[in-house]
């Protein structure tokens, strides 16, 4: 909800000071030495598994127009430029039907710690402009609208569940009028390739708005553990689209521990390779961010060195759509969280909840399979680091340092018919186990190139068995052993 003056003058001088200072980009992350940023990484590194939550204005929307779909694929958040409307036809369409309960928050952060994740980012803001805090700088927001600050409830709910907490915050915007859309033929707006409704626009005022409302994100709800921007274009990005390296700068002085992406940019130091959500670049400079962001697409490698987390839905699409039925099974799901930590990457598997908050029945029942899963092999995932072996023919592997000692854990999705499992190594083993089936005995013998385990005729867990092997030392592990090449 708006005040009196939009900008106090502190706060343009407080602009006008980061504007000065924008000539040494490195600023926010110069000052970190790399033990530092290990330090301020750990919790995320060793979290591997979060919930992506996208709600707002096009939930009660629900991939709907004028009583028809829109269509049952696709990325329902959009609906606003898929339907290229204008806000305010939008907005008076999409505000009656968006009803948050009270107390909507809880249900998602239980679900997300049954899960196992250990963070929760919600869409603080998605491109269609609508805020779901209380904003002194816009009344396009739940404060002005609902008279509640969302931002605040979901911030409660989070932390009396012991997670992490993070913003995905669009730096799109189809809502504000002083959004240059026409300086980008790559990013998406409703009205693009006609002119501005309201004549002339400020695109400096429009970042003034946009600094300001992220400035409220980070001091206003204690500390924020992680800012999720989205998007930028190779045509439209960093500094000149969005004073990026100001907004990571005002950002950090606020909350010091943060982790951002890389979505404030689109170039190659940043992480990325092209236009599309599956390319991304093996490396990041950290002046553009703390992580690279594959959405909906897992890397064929893990990348030694980088952090990196996959984004995905759990249908196609993001924000709630009463028409998507092509949901992921129990065992994609399952499957997909150990093939990304075996590559040493974080999980963030996004919930579409409805207009009140509630989740659909298949929302609840994916994450409570992988809750199971979880509390049987979380072990295997949590604070372990990438596959040390090239290639695996039935299933993944991750790894943990104990003093002097290996921790393998190998996730096994086909099972060896006759229970022989060869794994290309040798070895000095101090134990075996599966985490699904601790008093199984298996037994352990060598071949020369590999360490055969000698397992049940059947599978104790049909989607990822997980044997954990004690080494005594660094395995010897057969290089030769490679992937093949896609057909
Ligand atoms: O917030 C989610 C997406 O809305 C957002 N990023 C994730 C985390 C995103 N914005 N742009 N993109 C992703 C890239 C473009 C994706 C597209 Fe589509 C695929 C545009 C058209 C097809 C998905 C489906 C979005 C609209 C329809």
């Amino acid at each position: 909800m708006k005040t009196t003056a939009r900008f106090t003058a502190g706060t343009v001088a407080c602009l006008l000071l980061f504007v000065s200072v924008s000539a040494r980009p490195a600023a926010a992350g110069a000052a970190e030495n790399p033990a530092e940023r290990d330090a301020r990484m750990r919790w995320w590194r060793e979290a591997r598994f979060g919930m992506f939550v996208h709600w707002g204005l096009y939930s009660g929307l629900a991939g709907t127009w004028e009583g028809k779909p829109v269509g049952d694929k696709g990325g329902m958040e959009w609906i606003q430029q898929r339907v290229k409307a204008d806000t305010g036809t939008y907005a008076k369409k999409a505000i009656p039907l968006f009803k948050p309960a009270p107390g909507f928050a809880k249900e998602w952060a239980k679900l997300a710690k049954q899960a196992g994740c250990k963070y929760i980012v919600l869409t603080s803001k998605h491109h269609d402009g609508f805020a779901l805090h209380d904003s002194k700088v816009s009344d396009y927001d739940a404060g002005s609208v609902l008279n509640r600050d969302l931002i605040r409830e979901f911030v409660d709910a989070a932390r009396a569940e012991g997670l992490r907490l993070g913003f995905y915050h669009s730096v799109i915007d189809w809502h504000h009028d002083q959004y240059e859309y026409a300086l980008s033929k790559q990013l998406p707006h409703p009205l693009k390739g006609k002119p501005y409704p309201n004549g002339k626009r400020d695109h400096a005022a429009y970042l003034k708005f946009l600094h300001a409302q992220a400035d409220e994100l980070v001091s206003n709800y204690g500390p924020v553990d992680v800012l999720w921007w989205d998007y930028s274009s190779q045509d439209f990005e960093g500094d000149a689209a969005w004073r990026a390296f100001d907004l990571m700068a005002a950002v950090r002085a606020k909350q010091p521990a943060i982790i951002m992406n890389n979505r404030l940019f689109r170039n190659p130091a940043a992480g990325w390779k092209s236009m599309g959500t599956d390319g991304f670049a093996l490396s990041i400079d950290s002046k553009y961010g703390d992580f690279i962001t594959p959405e909906q697409h897992i890397p064929a490698t893990g990348m030694p060195g980088l952090d990196f987390e996959v984004c995905m839905t759990l249908n196609t699409t993001w924000g709630y759509s009463a028409h998507d039925h092509a949901w992921k099974s129990d065992e994609t799901l399952i499957r997909n969280l150990v093939d990304i930590a075996s590559k040493g990457g974080n999980y963030l598997l996004n919930i579409g909840p409805k207009a009140d908050g509630s989740l659909t029945p298949e929302t609840v029942k994916a994450f409570r399979a992988i809750g199971a899963w979880m509390a049987v092999n979380g072990e295997s995932i949590y604070e372990t680091a990438a596959s040390p072996f090239p290639y695996l023919p039935w299933g993944r592997s991750t790894a943990r340092k104990d003093g002097s000692g290996v921790t393998l854990y190998l996730h096994v999705f086909d099972w060896p018919a006759g229970g022989e499992l060869k794994v290309p190594m040798k070895a000095d083993i101090a134990g075996v186990r599966l985490l699904a089936a601790p008093d199984t005995k298996v037994a352990v013998t060598a071949d020369g190139k590999h360490t055969v385990l000698r397992l049940p005729a059947a599978a104790p867990d049909k989607i990822a068995t997980v044997i954990k092997l004690v080494l005594k030392s660094a395995p010897k592990i057969d290089m030769s052993v490679k992937q093949p090449a896609a057909k």
